[in-house]
């Protein structure tokens, strides 16, 4: 099972502690293709172009796509739409007290499945349950 996690990078780091317990955690169920998400610094420099090529390479060799939509992120909601087109299940969460934020193409969509969470656990016994 290869996972592509979608989180936000230039849209804002917040929440990147999440992102980093929810790839460990993805990571009992199959191989995570974008673990760099969770890290604190870039490994190497790449260029933008080179980002997105590996990114889309990723996303095409993926069988599934979480992403966390609670910090707007032109990059998550393209990999999201992306995804779609490629005919990916896509899940996406988002932190409950932030649910106003998020966007309706996002929560609106019913080719989408979107869960609020409220901490960590939350989100990883919805992954149990997409997973098992
Ligand atoms: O617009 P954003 O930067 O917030 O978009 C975030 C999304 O785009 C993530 O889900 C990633 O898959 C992708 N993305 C954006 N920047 C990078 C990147 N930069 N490396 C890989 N994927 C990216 C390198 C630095 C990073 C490891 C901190």
């Amino acid at each position: 099972m290869k996972i592509y996690f979608s989180g936000s990078i230039r849209g804002g780091r917040d929440h990147r502690e999440l992102y980093s317990k929810v790839i460990d955690e993805l990571k009992k169920y199959g191989q995570v293709l974008t673990e760099h998400i969770g890290n604190e610094k870039p490994s190497e420099k790449m260029s933008d172009q080179e980002i997105h090529d590996q990114d889309m390479n990723w996303l095409r060799e993926s069988d599934i796509v979480i992403a966390d939509v609670t910090t707007a992120s032109l990059g998550v909601g393209y990999e999201i739409g992306r995804a779609l087109h490629l005919n990916k299940p896509v899940h996406c969460f988002y932190q409950k007290e932030k649910e106003s934020q998020v966007s309706a193409m996002i929560l609106g969509s019913n080719e989408l499945s979107c869960r609020a969470y409220q901490n960590a656990e939350d989100i990883f016994e919805e992954l149990r349950q997409i997973f098992t």
